[in-house]
């Protein structure tokens, strides 16, 4: 397949649509072909011996690499401005891929303050059953960081935003901690996009998506990416995503490349969306805080302003009524569906401490800034007016 990698000077939208592929070179399609195969004929016992050697290049089983797959990389390799990505079956086969392809029994992983319920649950896992330990940290100045640290530490690893707190890590700052002492920056940068927002641009070392979210947009694929230095890339390609096999299916992939094509509108309208639903939350008499890194109210809105290019589509508040208000509001709304998951183009609904964060026990949840009350809301790129309307009406319960 020929693959077209647009210069850098293009912009994030003309990267989702053109990087990583131009037509089929069989058929001039210009929708990329949907490799439906597990594996690929040899022409011959030398060349199948070849490939597998690595003196070959081709593919050779759909679990060590697919042509369709091979596009979604490429071109969240470019928007993410890494060397090289690699596609899975979820956010959390790629979590999961990451950390075990980076860490071995005795090293240490300093946190983020809060992480998506699952990858908390996973690094209790290491903990538990492989040795590997990890702390939560504000990470609110470098100071904090720098001392927070082991000398066993082998990967800085956070969410910014935080799910579903909205806080922010300043991503410069724990690049530049992690440079100088050979620590592994890793973010999970799902929230953002990289159409919003870039860490390897600020010095980390590698992203990872749950590609289920904004990059597929549509509600109707699970996966995930990890993107980062070629070399790294490579190895785990080599051992925990081929011989763990989370891969990702070729249909799925199409979904994803689909999904891509709009990221820039979708993100644009996710945001306005977002920024108007935020400012009516907090005109609301009923509500008590609204967290959103568009506000200027929001602790970190300067820092917001400096590492992304937008505020996103992801907001949480609470009630002055807590969470009976809550749960009242919640299950009168209409149009915003009750449901897990975000970065749909439709508006979702959730309650952190009983759904997404519910796995993370509740003192730990406290001390993520998880209330009881919070509520998360994904907003859509449905008309803003219907939404703060059906809101307005469900506050009336509240
Ligand atoms: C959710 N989050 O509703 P998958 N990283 C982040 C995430 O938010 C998620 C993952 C990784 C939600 C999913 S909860 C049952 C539904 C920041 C997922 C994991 O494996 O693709 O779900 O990604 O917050």
């Amino acid at each position: 397949m020929r693959v077209n990698q647009p210069g850098a000077e293009y912009g994030r939208s003309t990267q989702a649509i053109h990087a990583g592929y131009d037509r089929d070179p069989a058929t001039g399609a210009l929708a990329v072909p949907i490799y439906q195969t597990s594996t690929f004929v040899f022409s011959s016992v030398a060349e199948g011996a070849k490939r597998f050697a690595g003196e070959e290049s081709g593919y050779i089983y759909s679990r060590l690499g697919n042509p369709t797959v091979h596009v979604l990389e490429q071109k969240v390799a470019a928007l993410e401005k890494a060397e090289a990505a690699l596609a899975f079956a979820s956010g959390m086969a790629a979590v999961s891929a990451v950390l075990l392809g980076l860490v071995r029994t005795g090293d240490y992983i300093l946190c983020s303050k809060g992480l998506y319920g699952c990858t908390y649950g996973l690094l209790r896992l290491l903990r538990e059953r492989f040795g590997v330990d990890y702390s939560l940290c504000h990470m609110k100045d470098e100071q904090e960081v720098i001392h927070s640290l082991q000398p066993n530490t082998r990967i800085i690893y956070v969410e910014t935003p935080v799910n579903p707190t909205m806080e922010l890590v300043d991503l410069r700052m724990i690049a530049k901690v992690g440079k100088e002492r050979g620590i592994y920056t890793v973010v999970d940068n799902t929230f953002m996009s990289p159409y919003l927002q870039r860490p390897i641009e600020l010095g980390c070392d590698l992203v990872i998506h749950s590609a289920t979210k904004y990059i597929g947009g549509h509600g109707d694929v699970v996966a995930g990416i990890a993107a980062g230095p070629q070399k790294l890339m490579d190895e785990i390609r080599m051992t925990t995503q081929k011989d763990m096999g989370g891969i990702l299916a070729p249909m799925d992939a199409y979904l994803l490349i689909r999904g891509l094509k709009t990221l820039g509108v979708r993100m644009d309208r996710h945001c306005e969306n977002a920024q108007k639903v935020a400012e009516f939350l907090c005109a609301h008499p009923k509500v008590a805080q609204v967290f959103y890194p568009g506000l200027p109210g929001f602790p970190q809105y300067e820092l917001a302003k400096k590492q992304m290019d937008g505020f996103g589509g992801c907001l949480s508040f609470e009630l002055k009524g807590g969470l009976d208000a809550g749960i009242r509001m919640m299950n009168r709304l209409s149009l915003c569906k009750r449901a897990v998951s975000l970065g749909d183009v439709d508006t979702l609904i959730q309650h952190p401490a009983s759904m997404t964060h519910s796995i993370v026990p509740a003192e730990e949840r406290r001390k993520m800034g998880i209330t009881d009350g919070l509520i998360r809301l994904s907003v859509g790129i449905e008309d803003v007016e219907d939404l703060i309307g059906d809101l307005e009406q469900a506050l009336t319960f509240a």
